[in-house]
């Protein structure tokens, strides 16, 4: 059996990735619709060899597909899933629009697959720093409950989508000729520079990219005693988010056995090499379907502490690759219907 699959968003960031694990994964596609803004229809995609039309989305484009993947933002999914649904498709939406609903299953295929069963219409993507999070914690947690997780991101561009990547080397380039350089899609300019990360300031005092790592962690470990704490920053990396993460246990969890653990865990490459200081970088990240973890070490302020250092390519497994892995689980499960 084969699948109708409508990308929403196709011109994006997530929405170009998407494309291409869909050509280059095993997925049982019967067709494939392109949808995005008015600004792109007409133009096309090339997709195993065939020009395929991009679609403004309207009220028919869902008729008769299956499954949804979209990546066009949450005001848009919003505006569209439930379309999508009363059509009987499956959207799997990477916004954070429907994550915190209590009747949508908040889904990273290697922690909380059974989640996805009861879906009943939408599943949601969780945040990349949060998919990412989650793949070198969960292992861990499930051998010794973790109490407290004090995470630091370093957040690429990519996370802002494609015009943001496209700024930073914009204005990497103004600032190597002497020219000043100009932030329009950021809040202010990345190239040589950081900031805490550009999601819409809490009355707590953190940005919503902080307390999505937060909430999203604990709805996804179906735990809600444990304690994050988050501070998210954007570097100017192009395409792979780094993660230090502070992990408190209730007894001491020795290095050598986490080390064993994620080196057998589903997603993740364990990368560490002491002599050389080789450890986990965005760059060797990038484009990797795997999450890079290593520099494992003992807190050395708390017995019952452990430090883990992680990079992964934010548009991949922080995106699309966990949004195709969802459909693909639907699909080995045949849990399509809703
Ligand atoms: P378009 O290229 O036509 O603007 P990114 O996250 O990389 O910025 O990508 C956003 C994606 O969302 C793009 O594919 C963009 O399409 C799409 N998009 C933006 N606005 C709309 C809209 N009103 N309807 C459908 N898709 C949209
Ligand atoms: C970033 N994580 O890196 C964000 C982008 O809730 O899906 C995605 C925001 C989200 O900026």
């Amino acid at each position: 059996k084969s699948y109708h699959v409508a990308i929403l968003g196709a011109t994006g960031a997530v929405g170009t990735e998407l494309l291409e694990l869909l050509e280059n994964r095993d997925f049982p596609l019967a067709d494939l619709k392109l949808l995005a803004s008015a600004r792109s229809s007409g133009k096309t995609i090339k997709f195993k060899g065939e020009n395929i039309p991009i679609e403004s989305v309207s009220d028919h484009s869902f008729d008769k597909i299956d499954i949804v993947l979209a990546s066009a933002g949450g005001g848009i999914s919003k505006t569209w899933a439930g379309v999508a649904i009363e059509k009987d498709a499956v959207v799997i939406d990477n916004s954070s629009a429907f994550r915190m609903n209590q009747e949508v299953p908040l889904v990273v295929p290697e922690v909380n697959p059974q989640n996805a069963a009861s879906h009943r219409g939408i599943i949601a993507n969780p945040n990349c720093t949060t998919i990412l999070m989650t793949l070198a914690v969960w292992p861990l947690h499930k051998v010794k409950p973790v109490k407290r997780i004090v995470a630091a991101t370093y957040q690429s561009a990519s996370g802002a989508g494609a015009k943001a990547m496209e700024e930073v080397k914009t204005q990497t380039s103004a600032i190597l000729q002497g020219h000043p350089a100009v932030a329009e899609v950021l809040p202010y300019p990345l190239a040589f520079n950081l900031f805490p990360h550009n999601s819409p300031m809490t009355d707590l005092g953190y940005c919503e990219e902080e307390l999505k790592m937060v909430n999203e962690t604990r709805k996804i470990f179906g735990s809600q005693e444990i304690r994050i704490t988050a501070t998210c920053v954007r570097v100017p990396v192009l395409r792979a988010h780094s993660e230090a993460i502070n992990l408190e246990f209730e007894t001491p969890f020795s290095p050598h056995e986490a080390r064993e653990i994620l080196s057998q865990a589903p997603g993740i490459r364990f990368v560490e090499d002491w002599q050389t200081n080789h450890f986990p970088m965005p760059i060797e990240a990038s484009g990797r379907d795997e999450v890079l973890v290593g520099r494992i070490r003992q807190d050395i302020s708390h017995p019952c502490c452990l430090e883990l250092w992680l990079c992964g390519d934010q548009i991949r497994k922080g995106a699309a690759l966990n949004a195709v892995q969802i459909a693909e689980l639907l699909i080995e499960k045949n849990w399509l219907s809703h």
